[in-house]
C-alpha cells in the first residue's frame, strides 16, 4: 500500500510556541556569531574543518567486535553519510545537519564516568574501566524518532545490564538516571534555553536490565563520530530516539523516578516511558507511520513511508515489561 509522506516535523512542531519563538531568535544571533566563535577557538581542533565525513582519512577508530549477528534485521541499512549527518544533538544545534557541523571541537577522550545512588559500588571510573570485562558486540536495531523518521544502525557497544550489574544495584535501585556531560565551550547550543541543560534521561530498573538496551561506543564498526555521542551513548530500541542519551558522563541508581529533559521541557508531549507506540499519537501529529532513511535511496524527500510498529517491532521481546500498565497514560 502507498502512503502519502506527511510533511515533515519541523523543530516548530516539537518544542513548545514560546520556546520555538525564542530559540529561532537567539539562533539568528547564533548564525551571526557562528564564525567568529569558531575562530576564537584556539583549542587543539580551533578551526579545524568539522569531522567524520566519509573521508576514510577522518574516520574515527576501527573497532575490535568480538561477538555479531545475534541481533539483527532484515531490514536495509542506513547510510554511513546519513546516519552521521541526519542527527539529533542539540547540544550542537537543533538543525539535523548542526551535530556533524558544529561538533568538532568536542573532546571525547579521556573520558569518565561517575557511578552514583543505590549501588554497593559507585565512584568515577575511566570509560576504559568500564567496558573492559564485556566484548564488544555488533547489533543491527531499528532506530525510531519521535519525529517520525526512523534508521536501521549498526551499533556497537555492550549489553547496559551487564555494566550496570557489577556495580550491584541495592534493592533501593527502582530507576536509572543518565546525564550528558556539559561542556559550553565545546558545545555551542548549550548557550541556548532549548532544553533544561545538562541533557538527562532514565530508564526504570528492569528495563535498564533487558538485554536489548545497549550502551554504545560505537557504529558500523567505528568509534562513535561526536555527533552520534562520543564515546558513550544509550541505545533502546524499542523507545522513541530521544531516550538514546548521548556522551554519557553520568549514572544514578535512583529509587523515584528521575526527571528526564524532554519531559520537563513538555510534560504533555514526551512522557518518561516514550516506548514507539503508533496508537498514542503525539498531541501534535500521529506516530502511526515512519519515514525510513535507509538503502541506496537513503536520504530523500519521498523516503519510504513504513507503518509503525509497537515498540518499534520489538514487542515480543519487551512486551512484558509494561503488562499491566496503561500505555495510554503512561506514554
Ligand atoms: N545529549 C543528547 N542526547 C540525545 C539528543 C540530544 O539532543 N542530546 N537527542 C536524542 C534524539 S531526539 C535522538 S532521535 C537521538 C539521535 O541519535 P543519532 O543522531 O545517533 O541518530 O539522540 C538522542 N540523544
Ligand atoms: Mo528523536
Amino acid at each position: 500500500m502507498f502512503l502519502r509522506r506527511p510533511a515533515d516535523i519541523r523543530p516548530s512542531q516539537i518544542t513548545p510556541e514560546s520556546v520555538y519563538r525564542r530559540r529561532r531568535e537567539l539562533l539568528r544571533q547564533f548564525a551571526l556569531a557562528a564564525p567568529a566563535a569558531l575562530l576564537a577557538g584556539c583549542g587543539r581542533n580551533g578551526g579545524a574543518a568539522p569531522a567524520a565525513a566519509a573521508d576514510p582519512a577522518t574516520l574515527p577508530k576501527e573497532l575490535t567486535i568480538a561477538k555479531r549477528g545475534e541481533y539483527t534485521t532484515p531490514d536495509a541499512q542506513t547510510r554511513w553519510q546519513d546516519a552521521t549527518h541526519y542527527n539529533n544533538y542539540y547540544e550542537f544545534g537543533t538543525d539535523k545537519d548542526d551535530p556533524a557541523k558544529h561538533s568538532g571541537r568536542f573532546e571525547p577522550q579521556p573520558w569518565t564516568v561517575e557511578i552514583a545512588g543505590a549501588a554497593e559500588v559507585t565512584g568515577r571510573f575511566a570509560l576504559e574501566d568500564l567496558l573492559k570485562p564485556h566484548p564488544l558486540e555488533e547489533r543491527v536495531y531499528r532506530m525510531r524518532c519521535v519525529e517520525a523518521w526512523s534508521m536501521v544502525i549498526p551499533w556497537v557497544g555492550v549489553p547496559l545490564g551487564a555494566v550496570l550489574k557489577r556495580f550491584k544495584p541495592t534493592s533501593e535501585a527502582k530507576y536509572v538516571a543518565f546525564t550528558t556531560v556539559r561542556r559550553p565551550a565545546q558545545m555551542p547550543g548549550l548557550s541556548y534555553p532549548v532544553l533544561d541543560w545538562p541533557y538527562r534521561e532514565g530508564l526504570r530498573i528492569d528495563e535498564a536490565m533487558h538485554p536489548l538496551a545497549l550502551l554504545a561506543v560505537g557504529l558500523y564498526g567505528r568509534a562513535l563520530p561526536n555527533q552520534n555521542g562520543a564515546p558513550l551513548r544509550l541505545v533502546v530500541p524499542w523507545k522513541y530516539g530521544f531516550k538514546g542519551i548521548k556522551s554519557i558522563v553520568r549514572i544514578e541508581f535512583t529509587t523515584h523516578e528521575p526527571k528526564t529533559s524532554w519531559n520537563l521541557s513538555a510534560p504533555g508531549e514526551y512522557g518518561f516511558f516514550a516506548n514507539v507506540n503508533p496508537d498514542v499519537s503525539h498531541p501534535r501529529w500521529s506516530q502511526a507511520t515512519e519515514r525510513r532513511i535507509a538503502g541506496d535511496g537513503g536520504f530523500n524527500l519521498f523516503g519510504n513511508r513504513l507503518v509503525t510498529l509497537p515498540f518499534n517491532g520489538y514487542a515480543e521481546q519487551v512486551a512484558s515489561l509494561y503488562s499491566g500498565m496503561d500505555l495510554h497514560r503512561n506514554f
